[in-house]
């Protein structure tokens, strides 16, 4: 509990996050192989100005400037993902020198008393699988928990805190339905069985995994626009289905919930099940790791109503006339102690890490100065959230920034920038903004300011 206001618990943790894919580069280096991301953001037309994560931040190669900057920031713990095709190359056999790296990185971190928090997939499928189906076939579920197997083999003796999968809700929603991430598929069909198979892949990984193991989750608070119509509730009861409870409901309490298989019947979501998934996809878990940017303010008065619904942009938001952020998601902080209260009310509970959470905006240099007021406002009004949650008796153990570095941003390249720290895409030198600067004041005291 909090002795005073602005304080939050003893040992809760400070961090910072990112993603393989996001920061390291290096994309052809060291033997790792090809990446859905590779491909699709090759593919003219995927990502804004044609942007690749072929360099990103360069993180590869600035692991011990990275390393500092983390010192700097006063950071207790570290959220980065390991890329599978880093680890395993296309003929199946494990690449001694992407494990050298996570290890000179795990190493690193423990040198420095950061505490590592390894995160299995981020997104970066090898593209060989995805030649076989990618998510939509049952066999990558395997695939997953013999490469978790490695990774836990290779770092297990080291790292403690591991997270499963990110977001599954983008990996399997956004890759094979919308089709606005990698496969960059629009296949309603496949992008159902793609979120059974990644669920399956984050029990069967689960099973293997020894330490405190989670899955992170990107949840919402959907509210309808009218909340005496029904095709605006019904909008907001499809959207939480898909958004949040899809993924909650079998991880927390092993089943799916029924109004979701229902909509999601058409597609032959169910055919994908077998007998014991749902024991492994709903084995207890150590933590849950939340995500969170922004809440949904939902509409049921346009948009596609056929079966297929879930191929097409099935969120219909609606403006609240609030701030909003660079990806132009309003600033909703409330909705983050809306979300944590409803895991605590609704849920099985377990310990809670706020995996993600932060902003882009349209940052500028001056003199060298990177005065990002409103990322600092967005900060502590989120942190404020989470201290209020803490408060109402919700157990959050610990909060990562997104992110530690401005990186490449998925379909939006490095057009839309989220770091603590500002990266100059050409130099690659690393700046801490106005905002980085409070956080690690803030991580420091372990209290927001009065
Ligand atoms: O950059 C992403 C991250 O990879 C996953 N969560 C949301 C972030 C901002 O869009």
């Amino acid at each position: 509990m909090l002795d005073s206001a602005g304080v939050f618990p003893e040992g809760f943790l400070w961090g910072a996050a990112t993603a393989a894919y996001q920061v390291e580069g290096a994309a052809a280096e060291d033997g790792r192989c090809e990446s859905i991301w590779d491909v699709f953001s090759r593919t003219p037309g995927r990502t804004v100005n044609g942007d690749t994560g072929d360099v990103a931040a360069n993180h590869y190669h600035l692991l011990d400037v990275d390393l500092a900057l983390m010192t700097e920031l006063n950071l207790d713990a570290y959220r980065f993902s390991v890329s599978w095709p880093r680890i395993i190359d296309d003929d199946g056999a494990i690449n001694r020198k992407g494990i050298d790296f996570y290890e000179r990185l795990v190493d690193g971190l423990l040198d420095r008393g950061i505490t590592p928090f390894l995160t299995l997939y981020h997104w970066d499928l090898p593209q060989r699988l995805e030649d076989r189906g990618g998510w939509a076939n049952r066999d990558t579920a395997q695939h997953f928990a013999d490469y978790a197997q490695v990774v836990h083999e290779a770092l297990g003796d080291r790292v403690h805190n591991w997270t499963t999968l990110n977001e599954p809700y983008c990996a399997s929603l956004l890759g094979y339905g919308a089709g606005v991430h990698a496969p960059g598929r629009r296949e309603p069909k496949a992008a159902a069985a793609a979120v059974h198979h990644l669920l399956l892949a984050h029990g069967m990984a689960r099973s293997i995994i020894r330490g405190d193991v989670g899955i992170t989750l990107n949840l919402y608070p959907v509210q309808p626009v009218n909340p005496y119509d029904a095709q605006d509730i019904d909008a907001a009861r499809r959207v939480d289905g898909l958004q949040n409870r899809l993924f909650l409901d079998p991880v927390l309490r092993g089943e799916y919930p029924a109004d979701v298989l229902e909509d999601l019947a058409p597609l032959g979501f169910a055919d994908h099940i077998r007998p014991g998934d749902l024991n492994l996809i709903g084995a207890p878990l150590d933590t849950l790791g939340v995500n969170y940017y922004t809440g949904h303010h939902v509409t049921g008065h346009v948009g596609d109503r056929t079966p297929e619904w879930i191929g097409s942009e099935h969120v219909h938001n609606v403006g609240r006339g609030l701030p909003t952020t660079a990806m132009g998601w309003e600033e909703l902080p409330d909705g983050l102690f809306t979300v944590l209260n409803r895991l605590h009310d609704e849920y099985p509970r377990l310990p809670i890490h706020i995996t993600e959470n932060g902003a882009a905006y349209d940052d500028t240099v001056v003199d060298g100065r990177i005065d990002d007021h409103a990322r600092r406002r967005y900060f502590e009004q989120h942190l404020g959230a989470v201290r209020d949650a803490i408060a109402a008796g919700v157990d959050v153990r610990g909060y990562f920034a997104w992110s530690l570095l401005d990186n490449f941003e998925w379909a939006e390249g490095y057009a839309k920038r989220f770091g603590i720290a500002h990266v100059d895409f050409d130099t690659f030198a690393r700046t801490p903004k106005l905002s980085g600067r409070w956080y690690a004041t803030v991580a420091r005291a372990n209290a927001l300011p009065e």
